[in-house]
């Protein structure tokens, strides 16, 4: 019996030392750096399952707290705000988008190129530019391979900053919890806005 106690007292340590927690916050703007709020963010868990839920309030900021330290985790804002695809796309865009291409001015910043790319191929062509004319003329009331926004975590980059179209690495979107994790941030990308 004696020795029962002393393992159950001994667990019950361990899952003290062990059992510990941290929180992961951050807050969603627009590439302007206004907040976003009413934005529904999902927390996942290694195996993709559903483990909490928080909504972005007035300052675009979002917590998740609680959560068991030694796990992935991953963040997921979703598209739950109806934001037409013709709003802030008009054909100024459309110019930067060509001289873009054309090499005659380069995006100043990744989020810039990747809200071009509004057939989500992974790139900035033509292809793209006709999509966005056909919307603006509307011929197309919607980018039929993309949403109309898009969440890019704020760290994302050029992977050759010295050519765009080399491609973006997006950033990750998922942790390894170790302690707690602020500014875990996101842009919403409005498609084909490169002039936000
Ligand atoms: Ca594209």
């Amino acid at each position: 019996m004696k020795n029962v106690i002393t393992l159950v007292v001994l667990c019950l340590c361990s899952a003290t030392v062990y059992a510990q927690t941290a929180t992961i916050s951050g807050q969603i703007t627009r590439l302007n750096d206004s907040p976003v709020s009413g934005i529904l963010v999902h927390l996942l868990n290694w195996n993709e399952g559903l483990i909490a839920a928080d909504t972005t309030d007035t300052q675009g900021a979002y917590a998740f707290s609680d959560l068991t330290t030694g796990q992935e985790y991953t963040v997921v804002p979703q598209d739950n705000q109806e934001v037409s695809y013709l709003q802030g796309v008009s054909t100024l865009d459309v110019v930067i988008a060509a001289r873009i291409i054309l090499g005659i001015q380069p995006p100043e910043t990744p989020f810039v190129y990747a809200a071009g790319d509004v057939n989500n191929s992974g790139s900035l062509t033509t292809l793209d530019l006709v999509l966005m004319r056909r919307l603006i003329l509307g011929i197309d009331n919607s980018f039929q391979n993309s949403p109309s926004v898009r969440y890019l975590r704020t760290n994302a980059s050029f992977i050759n900053p010295d050519s765009p179209f080399s491609g973006i690495n997006y950033g990750n979107s998922t942790l390894l919890l170790d302690t707690d994790t602020p500014a875990f941030d996101f842009y919403q990308i409005k498609m084909g806005n490169l002039n936000p």
